[in-house]
């Protein structure tokens, strides 16, 4: 193994799903091309390439039809294996899509049964969360949508939606759990058209739920990017709103099926532009990695997938040290900030707003005047291409 800046640490919080590098390859077209490995397995390789820790939903350790007793060892050998290895367990989830049951969504079934019944399920899910000290609960509602609208009332599936949301911020509080819980958007599979596509749909449902305090976001670079959206402007958007509370990140094509590629792989100049967002921000959540190795690797290129995900993102940010120490891009930046320090509308409407209507602006000067966003533009990518 190579030792590096690169080389990942603990303190970089990087985390990986048990499902992510657990992933046997499976897809709509073929069968698992890689044995299962099993969390212990995991936890330990992890641990040993310099992640954080490890997120779960409720299925990926404990099987849909394990006996309590089964629970118990499972939890039990699960926690020595994190003991062992230093990892933590930061984020957990409920797997609300891969039963059955499941098959017209979960919170927002038009079966009030199989509501109810994911709320149990959800609840059993955070117990064990919060058993291996989880802080932030994950809601991605994959199966919450249609595939015709002739089904369902979009109107009524939000409310059922809020009144699960409600109803789960009221159990974390009386549990003493506190978890902050974390919508993640996707526009599209597993379901046809799923509900709450997007982050600025996920913030404004926040605000109409009974405790915003509790509930935020949980964005994923290829969710955005399936529908051709500036993922980093989201995140900005969700930051900004201090909404930001966990982040999953991979690389995926605008327009495909769901990818879920390594982190760094497809867009570079957009991977640079959302690390360069998180650590301007100094976001101190965790740095997910949802996505999974090619399918044509074994296990070794499972480990190859992990590690990738983890270099790159740090070669990512040593792009963006490199991109604040140039001085020619720190010329460019003045400028702006300059042209930024005017007052703008940040003065107050009852003090200034006279004083703004009988302004005389030199209209031919500011019509003339470029931003020099080609230059800018071009220093930055001849960093990312490494002449610079
Ligand atoms: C997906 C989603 C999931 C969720 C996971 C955690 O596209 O399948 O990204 O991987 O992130 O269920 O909630
Ligand atoms: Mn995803
Ligand atoms: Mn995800």
């Amino acid at each position: 193994m190579t030792t590096d800046a690169y080389m990942p640490r603990p303190e970089h919080h990087f985390t990986f799903g048990l499902w992510t590098v657990g992933n046997p390859g499976r897809d709509p077209f073929g069968d698992p091309v890689r044995p299962v490995l099993l969390p212990n397995v995991i936890v330990e390789k992890l641990g040993a390439l310099g992640a954080y820790g490890v997120n779960f939903h409720d299925n990926d350790l404990v099987p849909r039809d394990a006996t309590a007793a089964e629970r118990d060892r499972l939890v039990r050998e699960f926690k020595t294996a994190l003991a062992n290895s230093g990892m933590r367990v930061p984020m957990a989830t409920t797997n609300l899509f891969g039963d059955p049951v499941f098959r017209d969504g979960a919170f927002t079934s038009n079966d009030g049964t199989v509501r109810r019944y994911a709320l149990q399920k959800t609840m059993r899910a955070m117990d064990l969360g919060a058993e291996f000290g989880a802080e932030v609960y994950v809601f991605w509602g994959g199966r919450e949508g249609v595939e015709t609208n002739a089904a369902k009332d979009a109107r009524e599936a939000m409310k059922w939606f809020r009144d699960a949301l409600n109803f789960l911020c009221e159990y974390n509080i009386a549990q003493g759990y506190n978890f902050k819980l974390a919508i993640e958007p996707k526009p599209n599979e597993p379901r046809g058209d799923i509900f709450l596509p997007t982050i600025g749909h996920a913030l404004a449902l926040i605000y109409t739920l009974d405790h915003p305090d509790l509930v935020g976001l949980n964005p994923e670079v290829a969710h955005d990017t399936i529908s051709g959206l500036d993922f980093t402007h989201g995140v900005a958007q969700a930051m900004e709103a201090g909404k930001l509370f966990h982040i999953d990140l991979n690389a995926q094509k605008p327009g495909r099926y769901d990818q879920d590629h390594r982190f760094g792989s497809e867009d570079v100049k957009q991977s640079f532009f959302l690390v360069k967002l998180l650590e301007d921000s100094g976001y101190a959540g965790m740095k997910h990695f949802d996505s999974h190795a090619y399918r044509t690797e074994d296990e070794a290129g499972v480990w190859d997938f992990a590690a990738g995900s983890m270099r790159s993102y740090l070669i990512f940010k040593e792009k963006v040290a490199a991109f604040h120490a140039d001085p020619e891009i720190g010329q460019l930046l003045s400028a702006l900030a300059e042209r930024g320090a005017a007052p703008g509308a940040r003065i107050g409407f009852t003090r200034d707003s006279q004083t703004i209507k009988d302004e005389q602006f030199d209209l031919p000067a500011l019509r003339a005047r470029g931003y020099a966003y080609e230059r800018l533009d071009q220093l930055t990518m001849e960093i990312l291409l490494g002449v610079r």
